[in-house]
């Protein structure tokens, strides 16, 4: 029995394109299918980096994160997702599937910034903690929401203090930090990993994120870009205990 419901509700591209951007006939003959879920930190990054580079993609909701097999997943081996699905050709990874994504699109490195391009050792460590801060809302999400085991565990303790620690230091340096983002630029996988994560934090507050006041300057501003309006955290069908 398949855990993935293809209830594919189609993402068109954003209304307002820009045909500058892309050579025509990009993405062209391409059929992308995202699976992930409407809760997800990670799928949301995937998804706004669709929409803001203007790629079409079907939606593919799972619906039992705790499933065992990789056929829940869309194939992934480590039951995870987001997964992007290019035709046949699976991408796991959300940062994969972001810059998978930008070559689809033929939009030029200033369109979505990746960590890649980042010649600055500072934001690369900010780009780091951001990804370990998801991971770490997965685990707390997992474990304590999901899972039922107590918060005040050891193990999720240091989950908690690992989160607080970084949202500290990110709050301390995030305007510097967008000051040290390549620009001129649309976009970058860094702002669109901290929008997601400060604004997941609101959604499944695993932390008081209003302690963080300049991240969420920034996440309020980002709220307001098209590519977050098309996709606000919401459980898909019936709210699950099984969301992340
Ligand atoms: N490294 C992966 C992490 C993805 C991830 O942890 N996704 C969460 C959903 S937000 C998930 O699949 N959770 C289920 C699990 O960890 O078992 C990526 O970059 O896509």
């Amino acid at each position: 029995m398949s855990s993935v419901s293809i209830s594919t509700v189609f993402e068109p591209a954003r209304a307002e394109r820009d045909e500058s951007r892309r050579p025509p006939g990009a993405q062209r003959g391409h059929h992308l299918r995202m699976t992930g879920r409407s809760s997800s930190h990670y799928t949301r990054v995937a998804r706004m980096a669709a929409h803001h580079l203007e790629v079409e993609f079907e939606f593919a909701v799972v619906d039992d994160l705790l499933a065992l097999t990789p056929h829940t997943f869309a194939g992934h081996p480590g039951l995870k997702i987001p997964v992007l699905h290019v035709g046949d050709v699976a991408i796991w990874g959300t940062e994969a599937i972001c810059g998978h994504l930008r070559r689809l699109s033929g939009a030029p490195a200033q369109v979505l910034v990746m960590p890649a391009q980042i010649d600055d050792h500072v934001v690369s460590n900010a780009q780091e903690l951001v990804w370990q801060a998801m991971q770490a809302q997965v685990q707390w999400r997992l474990g304590v929401s999901i899972g039922k085991l107590p918060p005040d565990h050891a193990y999720f303790r240091k989950v908690q203090a690992s989160i607080e620690g970084i949202l500290a230091w990110l709050d301390a340096r995030v305007v510097d930090l967008l000051e040290r983002l390549p620009a001129p630029r649309e976009a970058s996988v860094f702002e669109l990993t901290t929008f997601a994560l400060v604004d997941h934090l609101r959604f499944c507050p695993t932390v008081d994120v209003r302690r963080y006041a300049q991240l969420c300057q920034f996440a309020d501003r980002w709220a307001n870009r098209p590519e977050a309006r098309l996709t606000p955290y919401a459980f898909d069908r019936q709210p699950s205990p099984l969301s992340t």
